[in-house]
């Protein structure tokens, strides 16, 4: 690659295919969602190759142990359908690159490096910035529990050795969403545990005709479902 005129393919893929290989890899979660990034003159822009409608799912592989860097991913939730991906040629000045910028990210959203699983985009106070190399890159996206779970991302041209934005170019903003289903019906806020702030989030729900209120599953929200909850709440999650 010739480093003066930065020129990034789709065809650089390979890396992807190579790490499936690898005994303990862990599994994208479903189809390759890839975020187009293109050069248009002096301006990046953003595509969705598949239309993304409403949050990607963060799955759980209980009976998943990953050895080495690909540990940082066990017992979490994740998902690595996400993918950056170059649409095109790009002719870059000297000395520049493609980075992406976390503008804002749930708290409890954790980022790793597609290959070596490395902390990215401020996750355990790593740099909000990261550096794309052009490539297909597939980035783990993980959590702890059930919850939503959303990052905003600037991409945008910069000096390959400071980062800082190279002044006349334009970025791209996109943003991404995850969640985590709630299996525990009697875990009504969510959060993972199961105790008495439940019970007076199962009235805020029932007060406010939330399906989380729906406790026997039938579709309608009615006093059955107290009875319900407190069977639920009993036989735990
Ligand atoms: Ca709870
Ligand atoms: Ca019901």
């Amino acid at each position: 690659m010739n480093t003066k005129d930065l020129v990034l393919t789709s065809a650089l893929g390979f890396a992807l295919t190579a790490g499936a290989a690898l005994a303990d890899n862990p599994v994208l979660g479903g189809p390759m969602l890839h975020l187009l990034i293109s050069q248009n003159g002096n301006a990046l822009e953003i595509d969705y190759e598949t239309p993304v409608s409403g949050p990607v799912e963060l799955f759980q592989y209980p009976n998943d142990t990953y050895t080495g860097p690909a540990a940082v991913l066990n017992g979490t939730y994740y998902n690595a359908q996400f993918g950056w991906l170059a649409n095109g040629f790009f002719s870059l000045p000297p000395g520049s690159g493609v980075f992406v910028q976390k503008i804002s990210s749930s708290a409890d959203l954790r980022v790793y490096n597609a290959f070596d699983f490395s902390p990215i985009l401020g996750t355990n106070g790593s740099s909000d910035v990261w550096q794309w190399t052009g490539e297909m890159t597939h980035n783990w996206y993980a959590a702890d529990g059930p919850g939503q779970y959303t990052a905003t991302y600037r991409v945008y041209v910069g000096d390959a050795t400071t980062s800082q934005p190279l002044a006349g170019w334009g970025d791209a903003m996109l943003t991404l969403e995850w969640f985590v289903p709630n299996d525990c019906l009697a875990d009504v806020n969510a959060d993972g545990n199961l105790d008495a702030t439940d019970f007076t989030a199962w009235i805020a729900a029932f007060n406010a005709n939330d399906p989380k209120a729906d406790q026997n599953q039938d579709g309608s929200i009615d006093p059955s479902d107290f009875t319900a909850w407190i069977a639920n709440f009993n036989a735990g999650c």
